[in-house]
């Protein structure tokens, strides 16, 4: 097991900047409410400053009022809201982030659009993170920006503050050449992310590919092997460090949470994602049906338990995704079920942690097949949750977590048959060979936890900019 890395050891604070905070605002008849955020970047970074302590500057997804704070004096870790104007909220979130560069970066190009009004409000909005984060900053603080949101915050910030020690990660993909020069502001992109002193990916091919870029569209000088970018007078390091979870968290979280009340007699096969059309969800469900088909002797005694917590539901295509999965559903359960029998049960909600850990632990297969995705944490989670009977992890070989999880059965999500495949030997996989799989995923994910990432990060950020201070001062 990985060492903690305590808050009293570290002299520097971490200042974390990211689009949303682990704790949103929510206004409405029962007056205001706070609402914990859910998602694969909270997941990171909350037990990391609640570890370290620091300070966490994000929007609040709603407009504060006057004297209105969201931090308590007792907290492990300090909030600074940044307000956005409401006319730039569209264009910068669901508009630029979520219209253009998701669907870009997951290499989806044509569910992107692009807009120059999207883009400037984009701009704006990095403008002001910069401020709060610049106006927040004492001395020595190691400041660390989160994902696509917020490409361009590094730049303004390092005008602000030239000393700042600043690293950037990206959570998702970064995507080929090809794919990347689509974007209109490919180059402005690039820029802001290299006022860093490092920038972090979660595999190596995403290095590869921003590496790439860097040289083939701004002409710096690039060395692919060792990860470094001259970028004028600054050496940026880019660097490939693989998110793990609070493993010891999810592990204890699933010793005690209660029995998950499944049926005596079915096989569960569990699915648990953000309603994204990245995450295959459609397909998952198809897949599923194809089993069912191909499969016969698995019908009356599985059933595949899909959980998805609603996500962006102000952009059209995420309602769209949502009426594709409610109908698939229907029409599945609907040739295949019996009157004792369901196959497909389908949660559209969040479910709270300790109910997340009985349901992972007690799920024969965790199916976590998107299409392409920067890590999933998800398939992490399932894994530290097998305290009981070992299930069995079928991985899409399109999500980042692929890299590492090679005893997961890996599938093709885009091919049905493929996965119908993998779900039947993972369904029929006997106890030896699911315990040999299980602990070397457990092993691994245990050891390489979110603390020994964070560690990691900051000795590697570190070591970047003291490189850089040193190189500018003499
Ligand atoms: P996400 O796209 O949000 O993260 P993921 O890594 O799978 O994807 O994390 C999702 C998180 O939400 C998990 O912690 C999961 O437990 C939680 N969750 C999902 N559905 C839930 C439900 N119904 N109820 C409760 N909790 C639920 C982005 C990138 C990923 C990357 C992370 C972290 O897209 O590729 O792994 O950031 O870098």
């Amino acid at each position: 097991m990985a060492k903690r890395h305590s808050a009293a050891r570290h002299k520097s604070k971490l200042v974390t900047v990211s689009n949303r905070l682990p704790v949103t605002l929510r206004r409405g008849p029962r007056g205001t409410e706070r609402v914990r955020s859910t998602g694969g970047l909270v997941a990171a970074f909350e037990p990391l400053l609640e570890d370290r302590g620091g300070l966490w500057v994000g929007w609040p997804g709603t407009d504060l009022r006057d004297g209105e704070t969201l931090s308590d004096p007792g907290d492990a870790y300090q909030i600074e809201p940044v307000q956005i104007p409401r006319a730039d909220i569209k264009g910068y979130y669901h508009g630029f982030s979520n219209r253009a560069l998701w669907p870009l970066f997951h290499t989806m190009p044509v569910r992107a659009s692009f807009r120059t009004s999207e883009w400037e409000a984009y701009e704006r909005v990095n403008g002001r993170f910069a401020e709060t984060t610049a106006a927040n900053l004492e001395p020595g603080d190691i400041v660390l920006v989160n994902d696509y949101q917020l490409m361009l915050t590094p730049a303004r910030l390092r005008r602000l503050a030239p000393e700042a020690t600043i690293g950037f990660f990206l959570h998702i993909p970064f995507p080929p050449y090809d794919v990347f020069r689509i974007l209109p502001w490919a180059r402005q992109l690039l820029r802001g992310m290299l006022a860093c002193d490092l920038v972090g990916f979660h595999v190596s091919g995403y290095v590869r590919n921003f590496l790439d870029c860097v040289h083939r569209l701004l002409g710096d000088k690039v060395d692919v092997r060792r990860g470094i970018v001259q970028h004028g007078h600054r050496t940026v390091r880019a660097v490939a460090l693989p998110l793990g979870i609070d493993y010891a968290r999810y592990e204890d979280q699933a010793r005690q949470a209660p029995s998950a009340g499944f049926p005596e007699d079915q096989r569960v096969i569990l699915g648990v994602d953000r309603l994204d059309y990245t995450k295959g969800i459609p397909e998952r469900l198809k897949a599923f049906g194809r089993l069912l088909e191909l499969h016969p002797e698995h019908r009356q005694r599985t059933t595949l338990l899909q959980l998805a917590v609603p996500s962006r539901s102000e952009v059209a295509e995420y309602r769209s995704l949502k009426r594709e999965i409610d109908e698939l559903v229907g029409q599945i359960n609907g040739r295949y079920a019996s009157a004792s029998w369901t196959p497909i049960r389908y949660l559209y909600r969040t479910v709270p942690p300790d109910r997340l850990a009985a349901l992972y632990r007690g799920a024969d297969v965790g199916l976590v097949t998107p299409l392409r995705d920067g890590m999933n944490l998800v398939a992490k989670e399932y894994v530290a949750c097998q305290v009981g009977d070992p299930g069995v992890l079928v991985l899409s070989h399109m999500a980042g977590a692929a890299e590492t999880m090679a005893e997961a059965l890996l599938a093709n999500p885009y091919d049905l048959d493929d996965t119908a495949m993998k779900l039947h030997t993972a369904l029929t996989m006997l106890l030896p060979e699911r315990h040999t799989r299980m602990e070397a995923l457990r092993q691994r994910e245990a050891e390489h936890d979110v603390h020994s990432w964070a560690h990691k990060l900051m000795q590697r950020l570190t070591a970047a900019a003291k490189q850089n201070r040193k190189a500018e001062g003499s």
